[in-house]
């Protein structure tokens, strides 16, 4: 229960931010739409909607059509997640309802840290101070000089973790850019790949067998993230084959229930949900005790700005993504930094009150 005050009112902004180093031919900007709740105290909270290219105008019309009116006059808290979860249900239990309820999630979390006057993290529940980051990068579309230049890069950055895109449409292309990735990182450093779903069974369990000689340290979305069933059969595979390269996936699971039929299957080594995709930190932070309850790793998806502050507050230590040239600060896209702070392939830092997230 909580004794907030009712939510007063709600308004949403789109903003576009150009992305300095684009994801590919299509994706050159990302979509956010600024959530500002106020309580009928006068207190305000700033939470956001994100995608990178697809949806945008969708959550938009989504908040302001069916989310904001059934939020008005409830307790202005992030404990009615549940509640407005049901009320858009039928347009789909995961995807765009839950990137836009995202939105209101973290303004009543940005909220309820302003009214404790403390940070977001700190009434979650701060347990670290700092988190291990890898470097990553949308770069499936990067020239091999390019692809070198930029895990050179994390090297000399003191990382000790680089994610790069595989799943070129010629496996021997893939493996010529895994060597060269890791002749850069040496033996010690982590060398993760990221299919972002573009290969079948076959072809997935081909190329991570001509991966595993490489020290792959997961393999991310090797098949489309709704097949569950080719989950399952793809870490069966690799186990007869006794490749012991974790499976990793989550970005694209937008509910607790859905990341429990992946764990029901032992299809995952390490999960990822991302903050928004999933609804917020509400529910976040339940994938994160299921992960937990059933021991397997988790690792945020993207985001790192609003990620590592819901990731101090876990129990475990998990690595934050960290896309090169990607965060909203870097962007320009911050009325003020977060205070979350990047060096040395660590993440410290972050606001003093609350989120800390407020878009131009
Ligand atoms: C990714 C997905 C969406 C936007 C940027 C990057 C990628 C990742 O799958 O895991 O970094
Ligand atoms: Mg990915």
């Amino acid at each position: 229960m909580t004794d907030a005050p009712p939510i007063h009112s709600i308004d949403t902004r789109a903003i576009r931010i150009p992305l300095t180093r684009p994801w590919g031919p299509d994706v050159t900007d990302i979509r956010v739409v600024a959530v500002t709740v106020r309580d009928a105290d006068g207190g305000e909270g700033h939470g956001f909607s994100w995608t990178p290219s697809i949806g945008g105008a969708a959550v938009k019309a989504l908040l302001d059509e069916d989310v904001i009116p059934a939020a008005l006059g409830r307790p202005a808290d992030p404990t009615i997640w549940h509640d407005l979860w049901r009320h858009v249900h039928e347009a789909g239990g995961g995807g765009v309802t839950t990137i836009a309820l995202a939105g209101v999630d973290l303004a009543l979390w940005d909220l309820r840290a302003r009214r404790a006057g403390a940070s977001a993290t700190d009434v979650m529940g701060r347990r670290h101070e700092r988190l291990p980051a890898y470097g990553s990068g949308v770069n499936l579309h990067y020239p091999l000089d390019e692809l070198v230049a930029q895990a050179e890069r994390w090297v000399e950055a003191g990382f000790e973790a680089v994610k790069i895109k595989v799943g070129k449409p010629d496996l021997a292309e893939d493996l010529e850019r895994v060597a060269a990735v890791r002749a850069v990182l040496g033996p010690d450093r982590a060398l993760l790949v990221d299919a972002n779903q573009r290969w079948d069974l076959e072809t997935a369990t081909h190329a991570i067998e001509a991966f595993a000689e490489h020290g792959i340290g997961w393999i991310e979305e090797p098949l489309r993230a709704d097949d569950l069933a080719g989950y399952r059969e793809l870490a069966l595979r690799l186990l007869g084959l006794g490749v012991d390269m974790p499976i990793a996936a989550g970005e694209n699971l937008h509910t607790v229930h859905r990341f429990r039929d992946f764990l029901d299957a032992g299809a995952l080594g390490v999960v990822q949900p991302n903050v928004v995709r999933v609804g917020g930190i509400t529910p976040f932070l339940e994938i994160a005790e299921l992960a937990r309850e059933r021991g397997v790793e988790l690792a945020p998806h993207l985001l790192p700005e609003l990620s590592a502050q819901v990731a101090y507050t876990l129990p475990e230590t998990t690595w934050i993504e960290v896309v090169e040239d990607a965060g909203f600060g870097p962007l320009g896209a911050l009325i003020e930094p977060t205070g979350v702070t990047v060096a040395d392939g660590w993440v410290t830092g972050g606001p003093a009150l609350g989120l800390g997230l407020r878009f131009r």
